[in-house]
C-alpha cells in the first residue's frame, strides 16, 4: 500500500474547508493513517519546502504555511500519491480542472489549499518529517475489500 503526506494549508483551515477537503479523500476510499493539527514552526516549513529554496515565491510560501495552523495527514491506498494529486488538481488553482479540490474551491497559486506529496519516495521523506513512526496507525476497515480489489 502506498502512502502520501497531505497538508490542508492555513487557508483551508481558516475557510472552514477541513471537512469538505478531508471528505473528498475519504469518499475516494483513501485510508487516514495519521492526522494532526499543527502550528508549523518556521524550521519545519523550511525543511518541508527545501526544494523550493531560492525561488522567487519561497519566502512567501514559508510565510503562508506558518501563518495559521495546518491539518497534516497521511493517507494510504493503492497508488495513493497519484490519486491524491489528481484529486487535488493543478498547482495554479485557476488552471485546475473543475471537480478537483483546487478547481472547485480556490483561485490562486499562493492560496491553493492543499499540499500533497509528488512521488512515493518524497512521500516517505515527508511522512518522516511530519510524523513519528508511532503516530501512524495500522488498522483495517470493514470496507477495505470493497475499495481494494486485493482486500486486506
Ligand atoms: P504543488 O503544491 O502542486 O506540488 P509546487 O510546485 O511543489 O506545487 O509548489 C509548492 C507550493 O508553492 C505550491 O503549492 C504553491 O503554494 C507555491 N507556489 C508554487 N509556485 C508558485 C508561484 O509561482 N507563486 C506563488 N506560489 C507558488
Ligand atoms: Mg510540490
Amino acid at each position: 500500500m502506498e502512502r502520501s503526506l497531505i497538508l490542508i494549508k492555513p487557508d483551508g483551515v481558516q475557510r472552514g474547508l477541513v471537512g469538505p477537503i478531508l471528505g473528498r479523500f475519504e469518499a475516494r476510499g483513501l485510508k487516514i493513517v495519521a492526522l494532526r493539527l499543527v502550528q508549523v514552526p518556521t524550521e519545519l516549513a523550511e525543511r518541508h519546502y527545501a526544494v523550493h529554496q531560492g525561488k522567487p515565491f519561497y519566502e512567501g510560501l514559508v510565510e503562508y504555511i506558518t501563518s495559521s495552523p495546518v491539518v497534516a495527514m497521511v493517507l494510504e491506498g493503492t497508488n495513493a500519491v497519484a490519486a491524491v494529486r489528481k484529486t487535488v488538481g493543478a498547482t495554479r488553482s485557476f488552471e485546475a480542472d473543475p471537480g478537483t479540490i483546487r478547481g472547485d474551491l480556490a483561485l490562486e497559486v499562493g492560496r491553493n489549499l492543499v499540499h500533497a506529496s509528488d512521488a512515493p519516495e518524497t512521500a516517505e521523506e515527508e511522512i518522516a518529517l511530519w510524523f513519528r513512526d508511532d503516530d501512524l496507525v495500522d488498522y483495517s476497515r470493514d470496507t477495505d475489500a470493497w475499495i481494494f480489489e486485493e482486500g486486506r
